[in-house]
């Protein structure tokens, strides 16, 4: 499907799959993101790495790192593919939810099936706490290596269904750090619509 995209300025694009369950897809930097919990794009120790995961680290302060610190002693180490679920510290959001990306080895050593249970696993906990926003990064697309195309056709339709299927989430952003990786993304959801899925898509301006 040809969207359209609006290549010389920035943009929203909304995914309407149920009602009122809304998908966002929007450029930005996560950690000034108003939702009730962001996705950390963490690694298995909850130390502050790099990345998004340093900028989230920075921002929070050190209420977060202390709570990370906790969890990694009480619970151990994060799995690939798993979630846990902080304090925000200073972040606008109430939750950090930090998931373990898989390290992208050329897309034939079960990478997909890492990364769609990272949102899986990240939705299931937003629920569980009864929050209705969350806001995910692109997930293992930086320093972990995961091609931004074949990252968005995982994330995307894992989030839809799971958006369909929750009592309290009604609205996810996936917050995208570059245009480019946006345009990405943008495409394969006008992709996955033609190849089946059912939903509205509308493209709008950015809030701010
Ligand atoms: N807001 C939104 N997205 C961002 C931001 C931001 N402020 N900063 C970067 N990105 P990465 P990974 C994008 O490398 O690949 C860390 O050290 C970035 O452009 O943050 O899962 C962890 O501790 C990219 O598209 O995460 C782990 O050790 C996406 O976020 C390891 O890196 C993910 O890139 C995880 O690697």
């Amino acid at each position: 499907m040809d969207l359209h995209l609006p290549h010389g300025q920035n943009y929203v694009l909304g995914l309407r799959v149920g009602d009122p369950d809304e998908l966002r897809l929007e450029q930005g930097d996560i950690t000034k993101f108003p939702c009730d919990a962001i996705v950390n794009a963490a690694n298995s120790e909850l130390a502050a790495g790099g990345g998004v995961c340093g900028a989230i680290f920075r921002a929070a302060g050190p209420a977060l790192a202390e709570d990370c610190r906790r969890i990694r002693a009480e619970h151990g180490r994060v799995a690939p593919g798993d979630a846990v679920a902080s304090v925000a510290g200073r972040l606008p959001a109430s939750y950090v939810i930090h998931t373990v990306g898989p390290v992208w080895h050329g897309g034939r050593h079960g990478e997909a099936e890492v990364l769609e249970s990272c949102h899986r696993k990240s939705m299931r906990i937003a629920d569980d706490l009864g929050l209705h926003s969350i806001a995910f990064p692109a997930i293992s697309t930086g320093i972990f290596g995961y091609p931004v195309e074949n990252a968005a056709w995982v994330a995307i339709p894992t989030l839809i269904e799971c958006l369909r299927a929750a009592k309290n989430l009604v609205l996810v952003w996936l917050v995208l750090f570059d245009k480019a990786a946006l345009d990405v993304f943008a495409e394969v959801a006008g992709a996955q619509r033609q190849a089946g899925l059912a939903y509205e898509i509308w493209i709008g301006a950015p809030h701010d």
